[in-house]
């Protein structure tokens, strides 16, 4: 499974050319279901910050319910799904608990001011151009392994915060 997880995202990063910043793996699964990662991002840390925010969309095309359980990268110590929720009139996030369900048929937004990855102990900061490579566990896709481009937050989205 993991060998043809690999050649997957191969081929998918080639036909993807220099140009294209997006990133999209596909992960096929046993019964021709697919789950897909795509536009995955981060956000820079500047001066140091050991948080950073990273976002992507999931698209599970696959007639069965999905969930992203684990979140690893070499380049921070830790790293959770977060939601945002309301605290009286504060705006507050915390660890999607569980995992991340992405059902049957189902997209999975991750974008600034909802939910995002949270990543925790940074140690060498998230640059603008470089690309943080970031594995992702599901329940029933196993590992996907994506790269998520470091450009800076549009407008007032932005995730400092925290
Ligand atoms: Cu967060």
């Amino acid at each position: 499974m993991r060998a043809f997880l690999l050649a997957v995202s191969a081929a998918a990063l080639a036909a993807c050319g220099e140009t294209e910043p997006a990133q999209t793996v596909v992960a096929e699964q046993a019964q021709a279901a697919v789950l897909e990662v795509r536009d995955a991002w981060a956000a820079p840390t500047p001066g140091g910050v050991e948080v950073a925010a990273g976002y992507m969309t999931i698209v599970n095309a696959a007639a069965i319910d999905d969930r992203l359980v684990a979140i690893a990268t070499p380049r921070a110590q830790r790293a959770e799904a977060h939601e945002m929720s309301m605290d009286g009139d504060v705006m507050r996030m915390r660890a999607v608990e569980g995992g991340l369900a992405v059902g049957a048929g189902e997209t999975a937004t991750l974008a600034p001011g909802g939910m995002h990855v949270m990543f925790y102990g940074v140690t060498q900061p998230f640059m603008e151009g470089e690309s943080i490579p970031v594995t992702l566990t599901f329940e029933r896709a196993g590992e996907i392994a994506i790269e998520m481009p470091v450009r800076r937050v549009a407008a007032a989205a932005d995730h400092s915060g925290h």
